[in-house]
């Protein structure tokens, strides 16, 4: 029960809750993630690799997918490339909190096998164009030619939940329409669909939807901080507004998770210090009572202290 209640704290939806409590009772269920290996992990992977350690604590066995295949058809990089990156992300997300029995899987370890092949072309035969389109809507790179990989993508990621042996998958809300399409399709197919479960996303700190490698407007976990500092300074962070603010978000996801309270120094002659619950701070910054630049200050210089182990262990690592 309580297993339930930390899964579920942050996220926006579990589908189902009554699957999600059966897994629970089995022996050893498998829970995976799959991400496009990426040269910046940033705080919107964090989002999901914090969500899956809880799920780890809760009894899953976890399994991480690097998805070279899956970069490689979004138009990433050449695979020797997305292969050498694959290998540093497996340490990003070791730093993070993944404990030693994660399981990392390769991609192409496994997507080219004949079996994994006749069953893309079963599944291409029975999903509609429209279908796999609107799944990739907020995944695939903006590009106004878009090419026939944008469709295999989602088809791939669906039969890896197959071969993955998964009981649940853990996605950012970008990807529920193609954990949809796989709840509808895997049962036509003869197996059971995992649970689904989905966490919101970051803004980029410019303040457009989704904080992305590719936008240059992510905070990356290993960033020294002097570059944390510089980007939140720098970050959309509107007075007295508290939805999509990146700020406020990193507060939400990275402080209060973690804290309390959050300390506000502020100068006697601008009302001094505050120490707020994350209640008392959505109150206050949406009333305009606190400067951006205050908060800003503060998010600053705790995220800073929070990240310090990861840069630690990131640094440690090198070989
Ligand atoms: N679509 C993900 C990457 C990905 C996730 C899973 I779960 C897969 O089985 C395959 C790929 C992304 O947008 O990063």
């Amino acid at each position: 029960d309580s297993k339930m209640e930390n899964i579920k704290n942050g996220t926006l939806e579990v589908i189902t809750e009554e699957e999600l409590k059966d897994k629970l009772q089995e022996d050893k269920p498998v829970a995976y993630i799959g991400y496009e290996p990426s040269g910046n992990i940033h705080l919107g992977h964090a989002i999901t690799v914090k969500k899956m350690i809880e799920i780890q604590k809760a009894g899953f066995h976890v399994k991480i997918l690097l998805a070279d295949l899956h970069a490689y058809l979004n138009g990433k990089g050449t695979l020797e490339e997305i292969e050498e990156i694959s290998k540093y992300n497996m340490r990003c997300f070791r730093a993070l909190g993944l404990s030693e029995k994660t399981e990392f899987v390769l991609g192409s370890s496994y997507q080219t096998r004949e079996d994994y092949t006749y069953k893309v072309y079963e599944l291409a035969l029975s999903t509609t164009l429209t279908r796999a389109k609107r799944s990739m809507a907020q995944i695939t790179r903006d590009s106004a030619d878009h090419k026939v990989a944008e469709v295999i993508y989602p088809i791939m990621q669906v039969l890896d939940m197959i071969f993955l042996k998964v009981d649940l998958a853990l996605g950012g809300m970008e990807q529920r329409k193609i954990h949809m399409l796989a709840r509808e399709s895997l049962p036509k197919m003869g197996y059971k669909a995992p649970v689904c479960i989905h966490t919101p996303l970051l803004h980029g700190t410019d303040g457009s939807d989704k904080m992305s490698s590719s936008k240059q407007n992510y905070i990356a976990i290993d960033d020294e901080p002097e570059v944390i500092k510089k980007k939140i300074q720098k970050s959309y962070c509107p007075q007295g507004v508290v939805e999509a603010n990146p700020v406020i978000e990193i507060a939400e996801h990275f402080i209060f998770t973690d804290d309390d309270k959050l300390l506000i120094e502020r100068p006697e002659k601008f009302g001094g210090n505050l120490n707020l619950t994350q209640e008392e701070l959505l109150e206050k910054y949406s009333s305009g009572d606190l400067h951006p630049m205050d908060l800003k200050n503060s998010v600053t210089n705790r995220l800073i202290e929070i990240l310090e182990p990861v840069r630690e262990y990131l640094k440690s690592d090198m070989d």
